[in-house]
């Protein structure tokens, strides 16, 4: 068969511009690609709601490939490992309530898994701006990250959703714009954005549940965003607290949306 390259053309450009306008109005916006907005993604997208991942980069995975230190494997606790049970990520046990993950297995699984559950992922686009026309996040202003990258002056377009998650990991880049932009008051102890503090595994994984939550109307932290914002100390390679942050932000938006 003769192969017609303006065919293969079109066939990219209208089938992308289908999705982007089928996503331009959903139940939940997330930003950012790492294990925490995948995992989020997943369970929404799973419970049939209609979910859109933004990710800045051109690969979805954020901090996880890597591992440690660039030694490709991730630490979950024995809490996290039914998530990992759950995507058929294979682990190993290592030493009491510790299990040992492929970095490489781990990333591709989930995001393979989100997207099969619907999960719809845009991937080089950057989240520069909130859509605020009241008191409350109504959705993402959005733009190539090509653009971003190369400082042009271009404008955005704008996405709208009923819920937003801040899954952009130790930057907390949306709640940073509510912040700046808006001077908003969050819902943290101070009404500002805390700051994440220095390494301590135990505490930064026992509170990042506690701080997966809504931080301002509309607007909801997970993963790493979440301790950043609330001000509990990071955790280096160990995984399942992201998991779990990324399934209990699901959990409370499936409440919430289902009201
Ligand atoms: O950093 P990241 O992996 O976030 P996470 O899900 O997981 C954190 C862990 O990887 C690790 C850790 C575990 O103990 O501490 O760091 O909380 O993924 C965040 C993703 O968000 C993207 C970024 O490129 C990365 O892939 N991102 C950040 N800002 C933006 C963004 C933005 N403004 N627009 C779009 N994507």
């Amino acid at each position: 068969m003769k192969l017609d390259d303006i065919i293969i053309s079109k066939a990219i450009v209208e089938e992308f511009m289908k999705d982007f306008i089928d996503y331009m109005d959903i139940d939940v916006a997330i930003g950012g690609g790492g294990p925490s907005g995948l995992t989020a993604g997943y369970y929404l997208a799973k419970a049939g709601f209609k979910v859109a991942l933004f990710e800045r980069k051109l690969s979805i995975g954020g901090g996880m490939w890597g591992g440690g230190m660039m030694f490709n494997k991730i630490v979950v606790q024995e809490e996290g490992k039914r998530i990992l049970d759950e995507f058929g990520i294979k682990s190993s046990s290592y030493d009491e309530n510790y299990y040992v993950s492929d970095s490489v297995e781990t990333v591709s699984t989930l995001c393979s898994k989100a997207s099969q559950a619907g999960l719809k992922i845009f991937n080089l686009m950057s989240i520069e701006d909130v859509m605020i026309p009241g008191e409350k996040v109504e959705g993402l202003v959005l733009n190539w990250s090509s653009v971003e990258k190369s400082g042009l002056h271009v404008d955005p377009l704008t996405i709208r959703s009923k819920a937003v998650i801040d899954a952009t990991g130790h930057p907390c880049e949306i709640v940073k714009v509510i912040q700046d932009k808006m001077g908003a008051k969050l819902n943290t102890e101070n009404g500002k954005i805390i700051g994440e503090k220095s390494m301590w595994a135990e505490v930064g994984e026992s509170s990042i549940l506690e701080n997966t939550k809504e931080v301002y109307p509309g607007l909801y932290v997970a993963g790493m965003a979440a301790n950043a914002v609330y001000g509990a100390p990071r955790m280096g390679p160990i995984f399942g607290g992201m998991l779990l942050s990324g399934e209990k932000i699901a959990n409370l938006l499936m409440e919430e949306l289902n009201k």
